[in-house]
């Protein structure tokens, strides 16, 4: 298999003042292989609707032909042409719309490809439906709309267009006429909502704000970083607030986060692969959220204790205003202007909180994030916090989620239930599926004893078994914080775990069909 590198002429470093901290050692981080790997996976896209389409494989050579006239995109080629300045100077326009594609095992199986046998697989190879109740706390799978065991899935396309039509032009086009591969259902749709509601997801709130920052460099010389430093004096952030993480978190190949580090910026060893077709390939995981966004305002201001306002016991489930201002440094009202500063808005810890009272410990980006939280402790040694935010980064995730269905019809806002189904397609990137993402639904958010005894259930998407009210301490005095049980607003109804694999693998396909 011939590894592509990234070889043009470098990009100019950015105009915002970012830049490479003079502190940073980039001979000592991994050269990205950019032309290799799926740029759904490095870079996401920013984008306004999107198409997954499930399949099963019926003929491999014809699959294989069908894959090379596709031009699944490359992180090389949107890096290159992704702004609208070097589009201009190189004259070609950034690819669009994009295509991603990835395999579920038996998808693997079928085009001929067998990952091994290492324990880091199991997940994968028990697929979600397999993990679902046992894990996971999801409903039985075989209600599901997409990614029941009968649904035999081998992998699915994800198409992501800068406009509505350049999706729908795709499903008319080459998807109109599958080849080597048979459609499950119907393609899930996603878009992002309409007007004012763009970036926020259907509760409301900001949603795409904060992402790990990824080390490595995008040219053989180890000059230009993927991620450039906001700030000089920090070298090991990306945008201030984010911790710069080894690339092999969620890309197979390279250095990951050493386990039982005692600081985060340690080096950890590059996974073995049980074969090398895997190398610049990552797990990715499907969910579809649906959304009860009527049950979910109601059910707050009910709940909402004489005094407070709803939007802040909101704003307190998630841990974020709708605007995107953190809770933890805004107790009381949003500010549009800092949630939307990418140099402001990630700046935060929850060491002035240790005890949950200005941010609950059940709010959603505190579950999911825990930041530098200890386990346990409230009265941590700064080697104990160190230790503890080390090991918060094996559990990160690369989100690229869109959110499917319409905005809210006058009949359900009338009468304050939902008719048509909405919510998150939600999509991560991983390279260990059980120490990632399931690790985030199972120990932390589902985990009502997480980060502290008696923290309570994330409310948002945490889960508990036979889908029951989850637990949720609002803010309060320490020993004395407001509980409540709420429904669950969020409901599992879909997914499956696939291998996103190397532009190098599809380009074998052919060779070896
Ligand atoms: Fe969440 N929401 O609207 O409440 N999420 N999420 N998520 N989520 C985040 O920081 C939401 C889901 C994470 O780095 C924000 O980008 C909803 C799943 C993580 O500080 C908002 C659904 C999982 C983060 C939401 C949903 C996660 C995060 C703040 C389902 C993983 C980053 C905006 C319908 C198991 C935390 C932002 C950080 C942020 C919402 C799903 C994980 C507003 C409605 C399934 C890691």
């Amino acid at each position: 298999m011939t590894m592509k590198a990234f070889a043009k002429a470098p990009i100019p470093l950015s105009a915002s003042g970012a830049g490479v901290s003079p502190l940073r050692n980039l001979r000592n981080e991994d050269v990205l292989r950019m032309a290799s790997i799926q740029s759904d996976l490095l870079l996401g896209h920013s984008k306004e609707a999107e198409a997954h389409i499930f399949f099963k494989i019926t003929d491999k050579a014809k699959f294989a032909t069908f894959i090379a006239g596709l031009p699944i995109t490359s992180a090389a080629s949107v890096y290159r042409q992704g702004s609208a300045k070097v589009a201009l100077l190189t004259g070609s326009p950034p690819p669009n719309p994009r295509f991603a594609v990835a395999f579920t095992l038996e998808g693997l199986t079928a085009l001929g490809r067998d990952p091994g046998n290492i324990p880091e697989l199991a997940a994968f190879k028990q697929n979600m439906h397999g993990r679902a109740v046992p894990e996971l706390n999801d409903p039985d799978p075989s209600t599901w709309v997409i990614g029941k065991p009968a649904d035999l899935i081998d992998g699915v396309f994800v198409i992501t267009g800068a406009a509505q039509a350049d999706v729908t032009g795709a499903l008319a086009g080459p998807f109109a006429q599958p080849k080597g591969f048979q459609p499950i259902g119907q393609p899930q749709l996603g878009k992002v909502r309409p007007g004012n509601a763009k970036g926020h997801e259907h509760f409301s709130f900001l949603d795409g704000v904060s992402q790990p920052g990824l080390r490595g460099c995008v040219d053989q010389q180890q000059t230009i970083p993927l991620t450039l430093n906001a700030d000089m004096n920090e070298p090991d952030q990306g945008l201030p607030g984010q911790d710069l993480l080894w690339p092999g978190e969620f890309i197979l190949g390279y250095h990951a986060q050493k386990a039982n580090a005692a600081k985060f910026q340690e080096k950890g060893d590059i996974k073995a692969l049980p074969v090398n077709w895997m190398t610049d390939g990552a797990f990715m995981v499907i969910r579809r959220l649906t959304q009860l966004v009527p049950e979910m305002h109601k059910g707050i201001a009910s709940a909402t204790p004489p005094g407070q306002r709803s939007e802040q016991l909101e704003a307190q489930l998630v841990g974020r205003w709708p605007n995107g201002a953190p809770v933890i440094t805004h107790p009381d009202n949003d500010d549009e202007v800092l949630g939307t500063d990418e140099k402001k808005n990630n700046h935060f810890e929850f060491g002035n909180d240790r005890l949950g009272l200005t941010c609950p410990w059940g709010a959603h980006i505190r579950k999911t994030y825990p930041r530098n939280d200890v386990r346990a402790k409230v009265n941590p040694t700064e080697a104990e916090i160190d230790k503890a935010e080390a090991d918060t980064h094996r559990h990160r995730l690369l989100r690229r989620g869109i959110q499917f269905g319409d905005e809210l019809n006058a009949q359900e806002t009338q009468e304050g239930r939902t008719i048509k189904d909405r919510g998150l397609l939600f999509r991560c990137y991983v390279t260990d599926l059980a120490r990632q993402f399931e690790f985030v639904q199972k120990q932390w958010v589902n985990n009502a004893n997480f980060v502290q005894p008696n923290s309570g259930h994330d409310a948002i998407i945490g889960q508990v078994p036979g889908g029951g009210d989850r637990t949720f301490f609002g803010v309060g005095y320490e020993g004395l914080k407001p509980s409540f049980d709420f429904k669950p607003w969020v409901n599992m109804t879909g997914g499956a775990y696939f291998f996103a694999p190397s532009i190098d693998f599809l380009d074998d396909l052919q060779a070896v069909a």
